[in-house]
Parts: C-alpha cells; sequence; structure tokens
C-alpha cells in the first residue's frame, strides 16, 4: 500500500471501515506514515457543486502531479446511493489515472460514528502517499461538523438563490469555514450571498487573524477553480508561516480523542452487558426497584 498500490490501499481502507480483524494494528503501523497530506474538507448542500468542484480540483493537482485521495460522505441519499454512483460517473474521469483514488464512504451504520470513520480513512490515504486528501461532506448537521474536523483547511460552499446560506448558517458551519465559496456563479445572485457572507463575518474576528475569502467559482466549467487552488494555498501557507496547522491538528485530535474514548469505552461496556442484562435493569429502574444513577456508577465500575 505505501508503494502506492490503489488495490492494497481499497484493502487497507476496507480493514478499517469495516473494523475487520486486525484493524487497530494496521492503523498503529500506519501512523508514523501519516501527518504528510493536506486534508482539504469541502461541504455545502446537496446540488451545491461539490463533486464537480472536487473534481475540477483534482485535475488542476494532478497536473502539479500531486496525488490526490477523495472521500465521497454523502448521507443525502443512503438508501439508493444514488449520488454516490452519480459521483462515481462524474468522477470516472480519473479511473484511467492510479494518481486520483476516490473511495465513498458507507453513510449508515458506520461502525463508532461517520466521523470517527473518515478520520480513520484518511489517515489510510495519507499513510498511502497522498499529497491531498479531500473530504466531500453534505453540511446538514453535527455529523458533518465533525467530519470537517478531520480536515487542516474547511471550504464552505454556498450557491446563489437557494436560500440555503440560511441553513449552513443554522448549521454552525458558518464559524468553521476558512475560505467560502460561491458556487453556480452563473446563476444570479452571487453578489447577494458574498454580502451576505460578509455581513455575517464583521460580526464575528476569527482567533486566527484570517480573514476568510470569497471565491466565485463555476465548477463545470472550471472558471475560478485555479482562483479556489491559490486561496487554499495562500491559508496553507498562513497556517504554516503562524504555526497554526500544528495548532489547528491539535485541536482536531482533542475533539477526535474524546470521541475514541467515548466509543471504546461504549465498546467495553456493553462487551460486558448484555441487551438482555440492560433490558431487565431498565425494567428495574422503570419500576422504582433500582435508581439509574447507581445502575451507571456500578457499569462504569467494571469497564
Ligand atoms: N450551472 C451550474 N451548474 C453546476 C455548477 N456546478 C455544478 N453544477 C451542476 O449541479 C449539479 C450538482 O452538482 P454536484 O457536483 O453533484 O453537487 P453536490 O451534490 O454538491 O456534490 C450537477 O448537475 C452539476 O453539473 C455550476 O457552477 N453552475
Ligand atoms: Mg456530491
Amino acid at each position: 500500500m505505501r508503494s502506492g498500490d490503489a488495490r492494497a490501499l481499497a484493502r487497507a481502507i476496507s480493514v478499517v471501515e469495516n473494523h475487520a480483524p486486525g484493524w487497530i494494528e494496521l492503523l498503529k503501523d500506519l501512523f508514523p506514515h501519516t501527518g504528510r497530506a493536506l486534508t482539504l474538507g469541502l461541504t455545502g448542500s446537496p446540488g451545491a457543486g461539490k463533486s464537480t468542484l472536487v473534481d475540477q480540483l483534482a485535475k488542476l493537482y494532478r497536473k502539479d502531479d500531486q496525488k490526490v485521495g477523495i472521500i465521497a460522505v454523502d448521507p443525502t441519499s443512503p438508501y439508493t446511493g444514488g449520488a454516490i454512483l452519480g459521483d462515481r460517473i462524474r468522477m470516472q474521469d480519473h479511473f484511467s489515472d492510479a494518481g486520483v483514488y476516490i473511495r465513498s464512504m458507507a453513510t449508515r451504520g458506520s461502525l463508532g460514528g461517520l466521523a470517527r470513520a473518515t478520520g480513520d480513512v484518511s489517515l489510510v490515504i495519507d499513510a498511502a502517499g497522498r499529497d491531498i486528501v479531500m473530504v466531500e461532506t453534505v453540511g446538514v448537521g453535527q455529523d458533518e461538523v465533525d467530519i470537517v474536523r478531520v480536515a487542516d483547511i474547511t471550504i464552505v460552499i454556498l450557491v446563489p438563490g437557494m436560500g440555503d446560506d440560511v441553513q449552513i448558517i443554522k448549521a454552525g458551519i458558518m464559524e468553521i469555514a476558512d475560505i467560502f465559496v460561491i458556487n453556480k456563479s452563473d446563476h444570479e445572485g452571487s453578489e447577494r450571498v458574498e454580502k451576505e457572507i460578509r455581513a455575517l463575518q464583521s460580526l464575528a474576528t476569527r482567533q486566527d487573524g484570517w480573514a476568510p475569502p470569497v471565491v466565485k467559482t463555476v465548477a463545470t466549467t472550471a472558471t475560478g477553480v485555479q482562483e479556489l487552488a491559490d486561496a487554499i494555498t495562500k491559508y496553507r501557507q498562513f497556517l504554516l508561516s503562524k504555526d497554526l496547522l500544528r495548532k489547528r491538528r491539535a485541536d482536531n485530535w482533542e475533539t477526535r480523542l474524546v470521541e475514541m474514548l467515548r466509543d471504546t469505552l461504549l465498546e467495553k461496556a456493553r462487551a460486558q452487558l448484555s441487551a438482555r442484562d440492560l433490558s431487565r435493569l431498565a425494567a428495574d429502574i422503570a419500576e422504582h426497584k433500582r435508581d439509574p444513577y447507581s445502575v451507571i456508577e456500578e457499569i462504569v465500575g467494571t469497564v
């Protein structure tokens, strides 16, 4: 896998994603080889043009001979897999190019949570020697906010005229945007969206002193994509010049560590406690034979 074999990479990701035997050992072994890739998180409403944009960025990075990994997390159509299929079809340009590796994440039943799974998979791709890892996710809820926390740089994609800018602000994505993209700028109303972003930005200043730029794109024609890549480079340089990349990654790891700890402790507790035990305890509590606080203390005490 580390020599760049895409099939070995796919197998390694499956082991990690499915928590197949040895997955933790694999991640332990790979971890020393990670930390080199730049991870970009791209988020926005369904249909905003995330996949098209990711595709164009990948083309650009390939011209620069950078090796690219793409993780597509799209919970908008978890039942049919339609969106994932669509992504694959549109991105098949790259399929003949071993320099672009595309992976769709299962959005249901991810063991230990989607954000955690995405983080683990991006580590595997990083260890495989990819220079850029792009994570595409739909910005709708906390889970997606958590997903972008695996990223070094977060790009929020808005489009004119759908009122979805407001949705994104609600979801708290606004605060985590390092770069704003107004895609579909061939449609009317991109000026208004830009004004709204500027107005919101004036309300809060960032701790790091960075002023997130607003880049207008038409992803379908690659218009503005070079400018977006330039904005990414500029922010990366900003992070490095102020030694903020390290801080950013430490912040991300702090969030991830808590999540990993929660998962692991819960798993251990579950292993000690059968579903039947749990039902029996719940029934006892409902009948006020026992109190839930002592029950939890007891369970935690045995973990
Ligand atoms: N007019 C226009 N259409 C776009 C643009 N970018 C993407 N699209 C189209 O919008 C649709 C959704 O794009 P997609 O990349 O799948 O969005 P995603 O759901 O955010 O990944 C597709 O039909 C794209 O061809 C753009 O800048 N302008
Ligand atoms: Mg997509």
